[in-house]
């Protein structure tokens, strides 16, 4: 028997302004409205978010079962809810590129839709921030969705969500005279290290960690001093190899579960492994019950990760007929002062193919990128399978909705094609799709 129904629940989130007035009819409800973060006392920063609070509210639904979700926009901008991971028909899915009705400001709409698969999914908006490094994502419009299915849950004893995010963005200048964001301030669930709740855990407690990388840009690594990680899943789906490491990277949008025991009582701090980022704020204390002094940190030498340890020790088998799609992701660099412009062979979204996919047929999205940064590439409404990162061995059992193509190097995710509606694929990074890094795939 799973403990899963009596663990407790930590979903600490910072509360930023009063609610207003909610829907009673549907079985969600989230308004989107303008309010003021509290990361620290002296760190306050106006933004938008979800219900007031800062990751939005959890959700939680059944695989499967019908629900309704009403979304107040009582912001001053049209916005959209994007269902992250979540198989849902284009009209809901929350994309404008797939023709998901925009929610205009002042207006609510009632959401209906059947939340599948199960695992730990995310909404948040999917506009353009069109240069202003305070809107889309780069605020506060994002939030945890747990989709609960019938099989058995990872035993656990307590269980927490916790989202990153980096605020205060400025754009500064790279060595070759490009400009990329860097930002003032890093949080965990909205607060910087030292001003959040800490996170209460018991001797012996197996904690449940559900980590989720918000951050409009930047690639994370968190480690907790005097532990280690399990990692169960990654974006909500069970691996075939649990591994046990020493930290974690997600990339935007990049989602991990997994199970830390309590065996090393104390107070301690999980946060960013990169020092700087650490200092913007990015760690939350792990506090044992009885422990108390100041929170220790363990510094590591090395930033260490890598896909290919989750994924099946078996890649012999094949999987049938599949089509490939070669995709080149390149940059074309746009004169000094200015941001570059991305491309998906050769062209930028608008102007971006739209190919025709098959119902019921596999496609290989054969993924070559030659630019010099890292992007996390999302393919919404369907999860596919990483076959191969890099020139390392082909992959079986890793599915997942986000994978990042290291800098001038490739990799290769395949997926059913079992979701008929125009799909929207892009880099998660918010500057990269505002600038041209998106495309869509449409059904013949
Ligand atoms: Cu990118």
């Amino acid at each position: 028997m799973t403990r899963r129904r009596f663990a407790q629940i930590g979903a600490m989130a910072a509360a930023c302004v009063a609610m207003g007035g909610a829907s009673a009819e549907a079985d969600f409800t989230l308004e989107i409205a303008p309010c003021v973060l509290e990361a620290s006392p002296k760190h306050r920063i106006r933004t938008v978010a979800y219900n007031g609070q800062v990751p939005g509210p959890l959700l939680r639904m059944k695989e499967g079962r019908e629900v309704t979700v009403a979304v107040k926009n009582s912001s001053p901008e049209a916005e959209v809810v994007h269902w992250h991971g979540l198989f849902l028909p284009s009209e809901v899915d929350g994309a404008m590129e797939e023709g998901t009705p925009m929610i205009p400001s002042g207006a609510t709409t009632t959401l209906r839709f059947r939340p599948e698969p199960a695992g730990f999914r995310w909404f948040h908006t999917h506009t353009s921030a069109g240069g202003d490094l305070r809107k889309a994502q780069y605020g506060g419009q994002h939030g945890f969705l747990m989709v609960d299915g019938s099989e058995s849950a990872v035993a656990h004893d307590r269980e927490f969500f916790l989202a990153l995010h980096d605020w205060e963005g400025s754009l500064l200048g790279g060595d070759d005279g490009s400009m990329n964001p860097v930002y003032e301030v890093s949080t965990i669930n909205g607060k910087m290290m030292g001003f959040g709740e800490p996170l209460r855990v018991k001797q012996g407690e197996r904690v449940l960690l559900h980590v989720l990388n918000s951050s409009p840009t930047e690639v994370h690594w968190i480690a907790l001093a005097g532990h280690r990680f399990q990692v169960v899943a990654l974006d909500g789906n069970a691996v075939p190899r649990p591994q046990t490491v020493d930290m974690l990277r997600l990339g935007p949008a990049e989602r991990v579960c997994a199970l830390v025991t309590m065996d090393a009582p104390g107070v301690w701090v999980m946060g960013e492994v990169r020092r700087h980022v650490q200092a913007a704020g990015m760690a939350v204390v792990v506090e044992y019950a009885g422990a108390s002094g100041q929170p220790r940190w363990i510094q590591p030498d090395d930033l260490r990760w890598n896909y290919d340890q989750f994924a099946s020790a078996d890649a012999s088998g094949g999987s049938g007929e599949v089509e490939r799609i070669p995709l080149v992701f390149d940059s074309k660099f746009k004169g000094h002062g200015s941001e570059e412009m991305w491309m998906i062979n050769g062209k930028s979204y608008p102007e971006t193919a739209e190919p025709a996919l098959v119902a019921g047929r596999r496609y290989r999205l054969m993924m070559k990128n030659v630019s010099m940064d890292d992007h996390p590439v999302h393919l919404h409404r369907h999860s596919f399978e990483v076959r191969r990162v890099g020139g390392g061995a082909e992959l079986q059992g890793l599915k997942k909705d986000v994978v990042i193509v290291p800098a001038k190097s490739t990799a290769e995710v395949e997926f059913l094609a079992n979701h008929p509606g125009r799909t929207l694929f892009h880099c998660h990074q918010q500057d990269h799709m505002d600038k041209g890094f998106m495309m869509v795939f449409r059904y013949a």
